[in-house]
């Protein structure tokens, strides 16, 4: 019987490519987000059975609900990708918005805890899984404006490491990927639809794509058993840190 991986925002970018690259080697899919028509529309695209959860990652007591009522064919997850989370806005500490920072801080960090805590009693049951977190070179360094977006994947960064460091000897693999820039949607919403701005991050050089990221992922779990690749930073070939770019414009 195939295994089974479980995608948070997975109705988009690296969520939507890593659901796609872990179904093209067997993995049976659960797929996340709060927008079910492109669940729907990615389900389409899975080689592999595959079943939508629709939840935002905010409301803790909807987490838990679904975890808890998910049927039985899908609850031994082997494979967990906390990917779900966004930038919002590119602000100063001085001018940010606090929904901006409520959002970045309850999506990316506390959603990243809520669905964990709902899947990984289940691996140290079965004393086998596999959990990636998707951080960012921004929870390696902070970059001007990039003040909370920052904070909140430096969180990633802590948590990733001390779910290591806990699940040690549970037989539960604890991974980070930490992509540097990727064309996705991401700047769309950091930048909340304005076109042009989110089209100038990606100008000037090959920004790497979602497909990339999920490539890296596919290779992680993948490993054999013993080999775990604790943590991973990529960068399209033209940058060096999250401000240096070498741009062609
Ligand atoms: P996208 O905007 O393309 O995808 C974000 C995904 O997160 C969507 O599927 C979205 O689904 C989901 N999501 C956002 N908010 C919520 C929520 N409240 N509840 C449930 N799901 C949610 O961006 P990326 O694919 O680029 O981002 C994926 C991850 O990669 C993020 O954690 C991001 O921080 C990280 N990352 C991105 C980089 C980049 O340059 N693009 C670089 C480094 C890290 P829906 O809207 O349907 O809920
Ligand atoms: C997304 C990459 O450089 O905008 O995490 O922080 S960056």
């Amino acid at each position: 019987m195939s295994k089974i991986a479980l995608v948070t925002g997975a109705s988009s970018g690296i969520g939507w490519a890593t659901a796609k690259a872990l179904s093209a080697v067997g993995y049976k899919l659960i797929i996340c987000g709060r927008r079910s028509e492109r669940l729907g529309a990615l389900e389409q695209e899975l080689s592999t059975d595959s079943y939508s959860m629709v939840f935002d990652v905010r409301d803790r007591e909807e987490v838990e609900n679904q975890f808890a009522n998910l049927p039985d064919e899908w609850k031994n997850m082997e494979v967990l990708i906390n990917n779900a989370g966004n930038a919002h806005g590119l602000s100063s500490i001085q001018e940010g918005s606090v929904d901006d920072w409520d959002a970045m801080i309850d999506i990316n960090v506390k959603g990243l805890l809520y669905v964990t805590k709902s899947v990984i009693p289940g691996m140290i049951d079965r004393g086998s899984g596999h959990v990636i977190n998707i951080g960012s070179i921004a929870g390696k360094e902070v970059y001007p404006n990039g003040n909370v977006y920052c904070a909140s994947k430096h969180a990633v960064d802590a948590i990733n490491n001390g779910m290591r460091l806990d699940l040690n000897g549970t037989g539960v693999k604890v991974s980070q990927v930490c992509p540097g820039l990727v064309e996705t949607e991401f700047s769309m919403v950091r930048f909340k639809g304005d076109q042009e701005r989110s089209k100038g991050v990606y100008q000037g050089y090959e920004a790497l794509k979602a497909e990339d990221i999920a490539d890296i992922i596919q290779f992680i779990v993948t490993r054999p058993a013993h080999v775990n690749l604790s943590d991973v930073i990529v960068f399209p070939s033209e940058q060096a840190s999250s401000t240096i770019v070498n741009k062609q414009l």
